[in-house]
């Protein structure tokens, strides 16, 4: 039965079930006898496995279909009216082409099927930034994902009744079919405020408040309403008065945005008081405060993260997060104790287990146990470290923006821009090595323009003039910076500790936000001098850091001529702003 009479919600489902066809429509109220009874359907029916109740109180594991592990970005489409309105970085098809090719997937895709209809709002639904979607989908995983991802049922529908426009929430939808990757489809219509997903059952493919509405849909809507949507973390950095000032950061997937956001600062500043709050790991909502100063809301609740890797000493937060209540996707399962784990997690791979494929599994064949993009859907206020602000309805005021990526040699570890304009620039130029979160090929560098690449619902040309026009907006902006925690000696070895460590470049980046640090003019922007990083208690040389933060001109002017391979994608769309910047930074090149 409906959980409301809203007209345009109700019609909208009846038209989309009498195409799916499923033998039953569920509504997902919210309320936790419902998600229980829901995870003993899934259990029963083979889908998810029960943890140690002891161990891992309220956790399940989740094996995806092989051919199913990661996002598809070459499947991945924005169905713009205009085909220019898409741009040149995103797959385009005609909707009224691309909705008659999925109505014929969809015709019937769910029968003997239930359809489960998910009310759901990015952050709070009580705040004055929530925006309401409803999922509509044929999976339980799905539903379970998205209880801890977003704020679902009964309390958000109510909020989407009352608001000023009850007609406006995001129609998505999603159905299994047959996992068929030849047939594999994710389907932004940003004019319809629309997503259609099929043939997936992974994450950001499929746990459509993630990357396909808060990102695709809402840059969209940004763009139109005088917002941002990024692909960002946001922490807060408190110092010894209890001051907390806070960053937005921008890395590409799999490029350590959970790690940072999470960071537990090394012993000297832990004994002098410092601490680093999390508000959000992956998704940033900007927009311009009362106080002319950009403000930031994390539309999610909770964290869907990296497993490999994380453990006691480079994540402690993240893995105490993910001790209770958690659903772990496609890692390995430790049949001795009912346990999990992964690569990196600590040095005794269990000797009785099933690897991410549900096969018996021994490490000593040399072959990965959990898959490299294997992740944990944990609720955000399990971290020990989640910000007091998390739910706040108004956000955080922003002091900096940082930009970053997997750069071997030629990206420093970290540099200021000159001002705003020139931070669009940095912003734009960014390029990172592939990394495992999405499916091809992995280590190949290639141009991610502020981690938005796969993400942007719109031209990207106008998406830098928007990012231009912000800047003229914002009265009080945050200060921009670049880091690359990923620079490799001769042996491929990175040079930089990172995880904790980052502290001391957060630490040099937030109080140049507030004019209290020094740095020198170098021909791409402003850089630390090395004494102005904080080495105490810290086994890096000077020299060693010298070279993390030099600048390889010859390298710089062969990025340069990249850069302008690049812009040339964007035709008369890329803002001249863009060219005068990278003039300039020829200029100072030569
Ligand atoms: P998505 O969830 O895909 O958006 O990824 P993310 O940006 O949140 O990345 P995450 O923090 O999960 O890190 C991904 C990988 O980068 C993990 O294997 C980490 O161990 C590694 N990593 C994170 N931070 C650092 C760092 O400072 N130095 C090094 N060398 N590796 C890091
Ligand atoms: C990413 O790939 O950036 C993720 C994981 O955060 S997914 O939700 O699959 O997009
Ligand atoms: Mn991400």
């Amino acid at each position: 039965m409906s959980l409301t009479d809203n007209k345009a919600v109700n019609a909208w489902v009846d038209e989309m079930a009498s195409m799916t066809k499923p033998d039953k429509i569920v509504w997902i109220d919210g309320s936790e006898e419902q998600l229980d009874a829901l995870r003993g359907e899934s259990l029963a029916a083979g889908e998810i496995i029960a943890l140690d109740p002891d161990k891992l109180p309220g956790c399940f594991l989740h094996r995806t279909a092989v051919n199913d592990v990661a996002r598809v970005e070459h499947r991945t489409f924005i169905c713009s009216r205009r085909e220019g309105d898409a741009g040149p970085t995103n797959n385009w098809t005609d909707p009224a082409e691309m909705y008659a090719r999925l109505r014929k997937l969809y015709d019937g895709a769910m029968k003997g099927r239930t359809m489960y209809v998910i009310p759901f709002s990015m952050t709070v639904p009580e705040s004055p930034f929530a925006k309401f979607g409803i999922e509509l989908t044929d999976s339980i995983y799905v539903v379970l994902n998205m209880a801890i991802m977003t704020r679902i049922g009964a309390r958000v529908i109510k909020c989407l009744d009352a608001s000023l426009n009850p007609a406006d929430f995001t129609k998505g939808l999603h159905a299994k079919a047959d996992i068929d990757e030849e047939n594999r489809y994710i389907v932004q219509f940003p004019e319809d405020n629309a997503i259609w997903s099929i043939n997936s059952g992974y994450g950001g493919n499929v746990l459509l408040g993630k990357k396909c509405f808060a990102l695709r849909i809402a840059s969209y809507l940004g763009w139109k309403e005088g917002w941002m949507a990024e692909h960002m973390l946001i922490l807060g950095i408190e110092n010894p008065k209890g001051e907390i000032r806070y960053l937005a950061a921008a890395f590409p997937s799999a490029c350590g945005k959970t790690n940072l956001a999470m960071l537990i600062p090394p012993d000297v500043y832990r004994n002098k008081g410092y601490k680093v709050w999390c508000v959000g790991d992956d998704i940033a909502w900007l927009r311009i405060g009362p106080d002319g100063r950009l403000w930031a809301v994390n539309p999610e609740a909770g964290f869907f993260g990296v497993a490999p890797g994380t453990n006691m000493k480079s994540n402690p937060n993240a893995l105490l997060s993910c001790r209770a209540n958690t659903i772990f996707t496609n890692v390995v399962h430790n049949l001795d104790d009912n346990t999990v784990w992964w690569e990196g997690l600590d040095k005794n791979p269990p000797k009785n287990a099933l690897n991410w494929k549900g096969e018996k599994w021994d490490c000593a064949d040399g072959s990965k146990g959990a898959h490299p993009n294997s992740r944990f859907t944990a609720p955000a206020n399990q971290c020990p470290c989640i910000s007091s602000e998390f739910e706040a309805p108004q956000g955080v005021p922003i002091s900096a923006l940082v930009f970053g990526g997997r750069r071997a040699r030629t990206a420093p570890l970290v540099y200021q821009s000159r001002d705003w304009d020139h931070g669009v620039f940095v912003g734009s130029i960014m390029a990172s090595e592939t990394t495992a979160a999405a499916s091809g090929a992995v280590g190949v560098v290639r141009r991610d323009p502020m981690a938005m690449l796969p993400f942007c619902g719109y031209h990207m040309g106008d998406y830098f003039a928007h990012w231009f026009e912000m800047g003229r907006r914002i009265p009080n902006p945050p200060k921009i910076f670049n880091v690359n925690w990923f620079r490799t000696d001769e042996n491929g070895s990175f040079i930089w500790p990172g995880y904790g460590e980052n502290m001391r470049v957060l630490e040099w980046i937030i109080n140049r936000a507030f004019g209290e640090a020094d740095a020198a003019e170098s021909p791409i922007g402003y850089l630390p001098r090395p004494e102005d990083i904080n080495r105490e208690g810290l086994d890096v040389s000077l020299d060693t850091l010298k070279n993390l933060l030099s600048v390889d001109t010859e390298l710089w002017r062969e990025e340069a001529r990249g850069i302008h391979e690049f812009y040339a994608k964007f035709g008369d769309k890329l803002p001249h702003k863009l060219r005068e910047e990278l003039a300039r930074l020829e200029k100072n090149l030569a």
